[in-house]
């Protein structure tokens, strides 16, 4: 293991232009990971040049901005991916193979190669925790910047601690790292976990319309009229999904969103029992064992989603 820590620092090392992208639909983790990746090689080697790419996340804003990708540096550049397992997921690239060399870092089991050398850790709680255990093993410096960003990611992924994934290495280096750092918590928590009324009356409505199976399985549609009933748009499900954890009849719960303007319809997972990543896998989504998405560009195959996931249900309760 110390040896892939050593390749990919020296890796770092060589490129003096690097590129770190995440997935799109970013989330704290694959923001965390990347901008707090940024932090720490600038922080190292402050001559080089890092660019952070993909849609800037108005959501989460308080993570930081996004930086151009220069086309013309493509083929002289490091690309490193982060919290990202599949090349059709990678914000703002679709040919990871022009860059000079590219490193993988994530936490996803594993679905497409596109990488030259990768540290793939499906135990590991988030992205962030890998790069802080990255930064502990090998040269590259922490400052408070980076672990601020990083101890979001961690804190949002295993949702405050509380998912499997949650380790005694996630409190370790957690544990290490706001010793050193002396970040404050506080703020960052308000940062994440304060929001806006509108989620809160749109959470109501979603408990209050969420059909609930035999089998375990809570489900709902959201039209498109609804949203704009809410006066918010279709990152309104996202922003809820989280909440319907630890409810005695519901194991697995999911959302159908429709996206008008784009035509499709988003789907929003999340299991606290059986695996749903490969029923999403199959309608072209796809994601972490216990939660996952997809979208849906036919009508019809949400029946199917939900027929899918009963028998997940089912099946786990036997
Ligand atoms: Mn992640």
């Amino acid at each position: 293991m110390k040896e892939l820590f050593k390749e990919i620092y020296k890796k770092i090392k060589e490129y003096d232009k690097i590129v770190i992208a995440r997935h799109i639909g970013a989330d704290p983790d694959a923001l965390g990971s990347t901008i707090g990746l940024k932090e720490l090689i600038l922080n190292t080697f402050p001559e080089k040049k890092v660019s952070v790419i993909g849609v800037y996340s108005s959501v989460f804003k308080y993570m930081g901005r996004m930086d151009k990708l220069n086309e013309k540096e493509i083929g002289e550049s490091l690309l490193i991916v982060c919290d990202t397992p599949n090349i059709a997921r990678i914000d703002g690239i679709t040919n990871p193979r022009d860059f000079a060399y590219v490193i993988k870092i994530d936490h996803h089991p594993i679905i497409d190669k596109f990488e030259d050398l990768k540290w793939v850790d499906t135990s590991a709680s988030s992205v962030c925790q890998m790069l802080i255990e990255l930064s502990y093993e090998t040269r590259l410096k922490m400052n408070k910047e980076a672990a601020e960003k990083l101890y979001m990611g961690l804190v949002s992924d295993t949702n405050r601690f509380l998912y499997d994934y949650t380790s005694p290495k996630t409190f370790m280096l957690v544990s290490k790292l706001i010793s050193d750092t002396k970040i404050d918590i506080k703020p960052l928590y308000d940062n994440l976990y304060s929001r806006p009324l509108i989620d809160v009356r749109f959470l109501g409505y979603v408990a209050q319309s969420m059909t609930v199976t035999e089998g375990g399985l809570g489900y709902l549609t959201i039209s498109d009229e609804v949203i704009q009933r809410f006066g918010g748009d279709t990152a309104l499900s996202g922003n809820i999904i989280g909440s319907f954890n630890n409810i005695n009849e519901v194991l697995v719960w999911v959302i159908f969103t429709e996206d008008k303007k784009n035509n499709l319809i988003k789907v929003n997972a999340r299991s606290r029992g059986p695996e749903i990543h490969t029923v999403l896998e199959k309608f072209g989504g796809g994601g972490h064992p216990m939660a996952s998405g997809a979208r849906l560009t036919n009508a019809e195959d949400i029946d199917k989603v939900i027929k899918a996931l009963e028998e997940v249900c089912k099946n786990y309760r036997k």
